[in-house]
């Protein structure tokens, strides 16, 4: 696949662009997407390429939202089918909830590709966008939703979005939780909870801490939550970044 060799110190960096790459050469990821990837890469290039304790603690309080979540859907667009197929059809299974495809660029036939590419992975059912239900709020690709899934949702899994869809689901009372490296965008201001993260990190570790999950206070857990403060916490992780640690 790549001709980058294991011993390059940016291997991992470099075979994630490969992926990403690939997914767009299947017909999964929008060409969009890979500029998305290069501005998620130069944000997890600031935060150090590793999880940092204020992801942890987002994922800590994104499992307790998640594990009391009466109807949880997992979105998923052409970036995270790519990079996370099987997270985020372990996440599916441990939840018991839905994957439901819902993508901001239309292309013909990108939607068929991302359920096949999930099934073929091992997901059981994959919900697909309808015209019965729509989002209010929205005026994109994205308001078309499933029934059974995005619209009847109280919690949405949302890795790596775009700003409009998270704030449509918040005016619709649905709570949001994503995944973004970058803790500026609006996604990352208006989700309930943040996980400032590169989503091939974070996912395993949350479907982790959702596996273990025994907080018999979850709900204190939830309230005690504070989003924007663990946003302020990531930026200035990124200021202090300047250091001398970065490759
Ligand atoms: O498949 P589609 O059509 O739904 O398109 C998907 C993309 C991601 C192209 C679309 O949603 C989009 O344009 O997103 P934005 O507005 O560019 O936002 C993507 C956000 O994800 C940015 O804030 C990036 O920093 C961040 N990001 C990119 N790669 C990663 C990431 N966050 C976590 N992990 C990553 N690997």
């Amino acid at each position: 696949m790549s001709d980058v060799p294991k011993t390059h110190p940016r291997y991992l960096s470099l075979s994630l662009r490969d992926t990403i790459v690939t997914g767009v050469e299947q017909g999964i990821t929008s060409v969009h997407g890979l500029i998305a990837h290069g501005r998620g890469e130069a944000f997890d290039y600031l935060i150090g390429e590793a999880t940092q304790p204020f992801a942890i603690e987002a994922i800590h309080a994104a499992a307790a939202m998640l594990r009391l979540a009466e109807h949880p859907v997992i979105s998923v667009n052409g970036n995270v089918a790519a990079l996370v197929p099987e997270g985020l059809i372990e996440l599916g299974k441990l939840l018991n909830a839905p994957l439901e495809v819902n993508i901001f660029h239309t292309e013909t036939g990108r939607e068929q590709r991302i359920q096949e590419y999930l099934l073929k992975h091992g997901a059981l059912d994959v919900l697909m966008p309808t015209t019965d239900a729509q989002l209010s709020y929205i005026d994109s690709n994205r308001k078309f939703v499933h029934p059974e899934g995005i619209f009847k949702a109280d919690v949405v899994f949302v890795p790596l979005e775009d700003g409009d869809r998270c704030e449509a689901l918040r005016k619709m009372d649905k709570a949001v939780v994503t995944v973004d490296l970058n803790p500026m965008s609006r996604t990352a201001k208006q989700a309930s909870i943040t996980i400032v993260d590169n989503v091939v990190r974070a996912l395993p570790l949350l479907c982790e801490e959702i596996q273990s999950f025994s907080d018999p206070t979850a709900q204190e857990t939830l309230k005690k939550y504070n989003n924007e403060a663990v946003l302020q916490e990531a930026l200035r992780h990124i200021s202090r970044s300047g250091n001398g640690n970065q490759r």
